[in-house]
Parts: C-alpha cells; structure tokens; sequence
C-alpha cells in the first residue's frame, strides 16, 4: 500500500538520493514554522554536507502555513510540502512522510513539530547522528519541558511504557524522533487497517515508539536536547481527545506485545543518552487548577453509571474520591490504568472506556500540580520518577490482571 498521490512520488524520485530527510508536521502553523524550518536546514547544512531533504505535510490548514513553509529560504537544500491522503491526523502525515524518505534512500528520518520555537541546529545532529553512526534504530527526544507541560507523558506514557518494556524511555511521545531505514521497514509493513485507527492521529508517537522498542534490531537512544518550548495546552481545556487517541493505542499495543511485557521483571534499564544535558530554562505554564478539578467531578458524574456496574469494589473508593474532590494520588491512578488497560481492551465498547479513563486522568492531574506547584522544577521530576518506580513495583498486579 503507498500513502503517496502520484504527483508527490514524481516530485520525490527528481530529488535522487538524500542522506537526511526532516518530516514536519504541520496544522495551522503559520506563525512557527519558519522557524522550524530554518533550523532544519541550518542543521542538515552544518552536519551532514547539505545532504538531506525537508519535507512538510500538512493537515489541510486554513492558513498560509504551506506558503510561509514554501517561502522559507534553504538555499541548497529542497523543499517539499504536500497533503496526506485517508484519516484526518498527525500518524497520517507522518507514514506519508516516512514512504517519502524511504523513497529518497534517506539513512534517518528526523521529524520535529511546527510549533517549536527552541530548536536550534542540534536538533537535527541530535536525533539523526545516533542512526547515521549504526547505533541506533530509533531516537527519542530528552528534554526538559515545565512541569506542566506533558501531562499525559508524565502522567501515563512515561510509567506505563518504561515498566512494561524495560527501557526507561522519558519521552516517548516527545514528537520529534529520529527514524532508520529499519524502523521505515517496520513501519510502512504494517497491515492498512493500522491507517485507520488512532495510529493516524495523535497515537502516532507512542506507537512508533513501542514498535522500535520491541522491533528494532539496535537500541533506542535519547538526545539531549535542553528544553521543550512549543505551544502549550492545559490539560484541563485541549487534552481530552489527544488523551484517549494515545492511551487507547498504548494499550492496544499491550495486547500485541503481552508476552514480552509479562515475561519482563527488570526494573527500566535507562536508554542510552546522546549528548551533553545542558542547564536550560523553561518558560511559565499557568494551569487552571480549579477547573481540572472540576472537569474530573464533572467527569465522574458523566461515566458514573457507565462505570459502576463492572467496577470491582476495591476500586468504588477512587471513583468516588473523584466524585467528591476531583483528585487522585498515585498509586490509586496506577492501579486503575492497571485494570482499564485489560478491560478496554476486551469490552465492545473500548471508546466509552478509554473515555471513562479522562476524569482519573484530571483528578491525577489536579493531585500532580497541587502537590507540586510551589516545588522547584527538580524536585517535580524526581515526583514523576517516583511514580514510575511506583508502577514498577505493582507490575505483578497487571501481570495478573492480564492472565
Ligand atoms: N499534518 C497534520 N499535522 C498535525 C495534525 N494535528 C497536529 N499536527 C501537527 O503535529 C505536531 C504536534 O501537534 P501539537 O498540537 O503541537 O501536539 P503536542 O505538542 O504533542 O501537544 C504539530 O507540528 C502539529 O502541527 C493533523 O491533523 N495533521
Ligand atoms: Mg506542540
């Protein structure tokens, strides 16, 4: 199957051969893509002799994000924008792009977001030198992001995937990645049906992750990058359908890779890290604390009746916590991924599932920054960490959940 219209496969084959290929996504970008764009060249310019391609697919946007890509100056370097055919969303803009730079030969595929405004040249050096030098099939991002920022990273990604797997991975759903032709391979071999699930929307990350995790013939690395700085969302106000897009295909991934995860009892071995972590500062992120919280009793209220008839007794007493206060500590939050993660997958009706799963999602929330808002930046961290080893050591509990 190709995720390329003919026109685009033309204009791809007058290209020839190039080593770096960088995929952007973009949606409505106009005012940061420039940006992103320059220091893609700047970086396949400075550390790999010119040699490299950038592409942009775009998600139909209703501004001039095409153009302002189109009109950025890369001078040797080429340029080209198209639109992704099938399921609205980012996966699909990115298999596509991943065709295209198998097609170009490309040795690494370097994707970075459009609304970035701290990436620098690096970057590109960052994530593509690990696979250039035959170290690694897959590159994730490490960086440091405000201890806001990446709630569903922190909070589920982050945990759940170190665990199962066995590789602490800190972002593995970061949005810019380094890709070998390996992982290309894995990727585009994948049944079509994948294209239509929330693989083609924003369950792209973590799924291209866990592929090069249990798929890839190398390692995966992490590059140092500093900091994390993008448009921001709160959680309470944009994160809801980006949530069960990326926990429903965590979890789904759970079921194709059981018996490796059950099998698995090493606490997370660190990915390697390439290059030197350097003292960064993040920007401010103000969330609504009042409103998360309210969003999770609210919530509760709505999947209540949905929930509570298959609701073991145990877990009454977290729903409702929520109910009445809108919070939830950690290990109540690991135990109920825990349960969910099985249930969704079995029930018919996996979307009312994965949906009865957004208010814990607030309430963990609401408890993360309430406890941590007047803590330094580090000391948020280690809490994250905290909560992974905490999901270490209940693993037994969703190994026999599993059974
Ligand atoms: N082509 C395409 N790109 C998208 C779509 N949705 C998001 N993106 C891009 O994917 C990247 C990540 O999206 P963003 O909203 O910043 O997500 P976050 O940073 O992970 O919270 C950005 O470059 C977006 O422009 C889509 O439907 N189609
Ligand atoms: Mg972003």
């Amino acid at each position: 199957m190709s995720f390329l219209g003919q026109e685009t496969k033309e204009r791809l084959n007058a290209f020839g051969n190039r080593k770096i290929v960088v995929g952007i996504p973009s949606y409505n970008n106009e005012e940061t893509i420039s940006f992103v764009v320059k220091q893609a060249y700047r970086g396949i310019a400075e550390y790999f002799d010119e040699d490299g391609l950038i592409l942009n697919c775009d998600g139909g946007s209703s501004d001039q994000t095409r153009n302002v890509f189109l009109e950025t100056d890369t001078l040797s370097i080429p340029k080209l924008s198209f639109q992704y055919e099938g399921v609205a969303g980012k996966g699909s803009a990115l298999i596509a792009m991943i065709e295209a730079a198998y097609t170009v030969g490309a040795e690494a595929l370097v994707f970075v977001d459009s609304d970035l405004r701290s990436i620098a040249p690096g970057w590109i050096y960052r994530l593509a030198a690990p696979i250039a030098e035959g170290k690694a099939c897959y590159v994730t991002p490490y960086y440091r992001r405000h201890k806001f920022d990446g709630t569903i990273t922190n909070q589920i990604c982050y945990p759940i995937t170190s665990v199962l797997y066995g590789k602490e991975v800190r972002q593995p759903i970061g949005g810019d990645f380094g890709v070998s032709r390996q992982m290309m391979e894995v990727y585009l071999a994948q049944p079509p049906e994948t294209w239509q699930s929330d693989t083609a929307r924003f369950g792209i990350d973590i799924w291209m992750t866990t592929l090069a995790i249990n798929e890839g013939r190398l390692p995966v690395f992490q590059a140092a990058l500093g900091a994390k700085i993008h448009d921001v969302k709160d959680p309470g106000k944009h994160l809801g359908p980006m949530f069960t897009q990326v926990v429903g295909t965590l979890f789904s991934l759970m079921e194709r890779y059981q018996e490796i995860w059950a099998a698995n009892a090493d606490f997370p071995v660190t990915a390697p890290i390439f290059g030197d972590l350097a003292e960064t500062e993040v920007e401010p992120l103000k969330v609504d604390l009042e409103n998360l919280k309210r969003k999770a009793r609210v919530g509760a209220e709505k999947v209540h009746d949905f929930l509570r008839p298959s609701l073991p007794l145990d877990y009454v007493p977290i729903l409702n916590r929520i109910l009445r206060e809108g919070v939830c500590d950690s290990p109540e939050w690991i135990r109920f991924v825990f349960w969910l993660s099985k249930t969704a997958q079995r029930r018919a009706e996996k979307e009312l599932w994965m949906e009865s799963l957004i208010p814990f999602y607030f309430a963990r929330v609401a408890s993360f920054v309430e406890k941590t808002k007047d803590w330094t930046e580090e000391d948020a961290e280690q809490e994250v960490r905290k909560q992974m080893k905490l999901a270490y050591e209940m693993k037994g509990e969703l190994i026999e959940v599993w059974k």
